[in-house]
């Protein structure tokens, strides 16, 4: 089950590097790995999907006396039992891998008490939220071991599948990779109406995707130097490996998080389609019957599954299609395995149809006041990486926006964008798909291809604090992918981030 890496891949997995670091044609690199590279599979999978899928148990709360919902988390090492024949070293919140999940209404004010039990630095970032930036815990706002750092805000979006995870200058791939990461869910009037199995852990499951690969039973993210970061050799669910989950309903809704550092995946089954309701900033327009959904990392999916009495179905990965990147066995493309078996009950529960029609958004293209353009490659974007002494983009406040992104390289990456939910304007001049036009806060970008997206800066200017925007392959953020925005409110002008000093664009690590 650990996988144990072959020599031959590695081998492979430098030469595809060296090719691609030489500046090699894209073509020459491809045809001439493609031969060896066509049975390179770093997956492995279990014997048998017969573990019971661990579902995140839901954060406990209390209401204070100006009717605040208050949380705890600790984020703290422990150990955990992934494998038959090992212990675990991991990290948690509240507990020895992942954390809780936080649930709150759209209205509601909410505060987190975070305490960093951890040995070193860290932080807590709300993806996928609206808030302001200095409690949007990202890398200014770090909490130290021992320290505890209590943000506070009032939910104000649509109901949705958002997560949490650490944001620390320079190590959040490692942080995340030990286990650092829950779901914040946000309900409302709007996905109380669209008639979905709501029932969490029965007929409403988180299902958090990561891949991990073991060394002596301990996790290892050395992975030889992938261009995208590691891609692991097992796979688990809400930290299951192998998992199953009985189900008891004729529907059941599954709330998909890409939660890996680097991977994309392509979910699915052989013999069904499903019909995705919502997408990461909440309900689609309308639900959209699906084979594939692609999710690169940190993108969500809520999805519903149809089941016949006493019959199974598979989540599967397919080979997720990346675009055209150079070599594709070697940032995942080739891969293909079981993700977590429905094993359905001899007699299930009536389920509810979904609504037709869920909800109207949408942003006005025609009050775009500004348009950014933003080149990812290799780790810089514009050119420039990651530097938190410097503020790279202005915003108005009360303002809407195009952010037209580009990835120049042959390889992955993907675009988040803190603070908004946007909507994929275009794709290269047409329409997206209907998987890509929802509410999005994180979106794939296919090599040389231009993304638009539309966003609104509603509120919460503050021209001393700024909200992130990078790629979400972990490794590459970490490595400098990444840049600032601020705010603005009329007359007011940028200044530097309180307490950053300038430089050290990669944090701890050196390149
Ligand atoms: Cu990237």
């Amino acid at each position: 089950m650990t996988g144990a890496r072959t020599p031959d891949r590695a081998s492979l997995r430098r030469r595809t590097l060296l090719l691609l670091a030489a500046g090699a044609p894209a073509v020459v690199a491809a045809g001439s790995l493609a031969a060896c590279g066509a049975s390179v599979s770093p997956v492995t999978e279990p014997d048998a999907f017969d573990r019971p899928l661990l579902i995140p148990p839901l954060a406990e709360s209390s209401v204070a006396a100006d009717g605040t919902r208050v949380f705890t988390l600790e984020a703290r090492a422990g150990t955990s039992r992934f494998l038959d024949d090992a212990t675990t070293s991991t990290w948690g919140f509240n507990g020895d891998f992942l954390g809780p999940t936080l649930r709150a209404e759209r209205g509601e004010r909410v505060a987190v008490e975070v305490t960093n039990s951890l040995p070193e630095t860290t932080s807590v970032h709300w993806h996928g939220m609206h808030l302001p930036a200095a409690m949007d815990g990202g890398p200014h706002q770090s909490v130290e071991p021992g320290q505890t750092w209590r943000p506070e805000w009032t939910i104000d979006q649509a109901g949705a599948t958002l997560w949490y995870h650490p944001h620390p200058h320079g190590t959040t791939e490692q942080h995340v990779y030990q286990g650092l990461a829950g779901l914040f869910l946000i309900d409302d009037g709007e996905t109380e109406a669209a008639a979905l199995p709501d029932e969490y852990g029965v007929d409403d499951i988180p299902v958090i995707v990561q891949d991990k690969s073991f060394d002596d039973g301990e996790l290892t993210i050395d992975d030889g130097g992938n261009e995208v970061g590691l891609l692991g050799s097992t796979i688990m669910v809400n930290g299951t490996i192998g998992a199953v989950l009985d189900v008891t309903t004729e529907i059941v809704r599954l709330r998909i998080l890409n939660g890996s550092t680097a991977r994309t995946y392509s979910f699915g089954f052989a013999d069904r389609s499903f019909t995705l309701v919502a997408s990461d900033g909440g309900l689609l327009r309308s639900p959209v019957e699906l084979d594939r959904i692609r999710l690169s990392p940190a993108e969500r999916a809520e999805i519903l599954v149809r089941m016949e009495p006493g019959t199974e179905a598979m989540l599967h990965s397919f080979k997720p299609e990346l675009g055209r990147v150079a070599v594709p066995f070697a940032v995942g493309g080739n891969d293909e395995f079981d993700v977590l078996r429905l094993r359905a009950a001899d007699s299930l529960a009536p389920s509810s149809e979904p609504a037709g029609a869920f909800s109207e958004f949408g942003l006005d293209a025609a009050a775009v006041a500004t348009t950014r353009t933003f080149q990812l490659q290799g780790r810089e974007i514009n050119g420039q990486r990651m530097d938190m002494g410097r503020i790279d983009e202005s915003v108005q406040v009360d303002t809407t926006e195009i952010w037209e992104v580009r990835n120049q390289d042959l390889s992955p990456h993907n675009f988040h964008v803190h603070d908004v939910q946007f909507e994929v304007l275009d794709i290269d001049g047409d329409a997206p798909p209907p998987e890509l036009a929802g509410r999005k806060d994180t979106v794939y970008t296919e090599p040389q291809r231009t993304y638009r997206l539309l966003m609104r800066f509603e509120d919460y200017s503050d021209p001393a604090m700024p909200y992130m925007y990078h790629c979400h392959l972990l490794r590459h953020e970490d490595e400098g992918l990444m840049g600032q925005f601020v705010v603005l409110a009329p007359g007011e002008v940028a200044q530097p981030p309180a307490g950053a000093s300038s430089g050290g664009g990669s944090g701890g690590h050196e390149h």
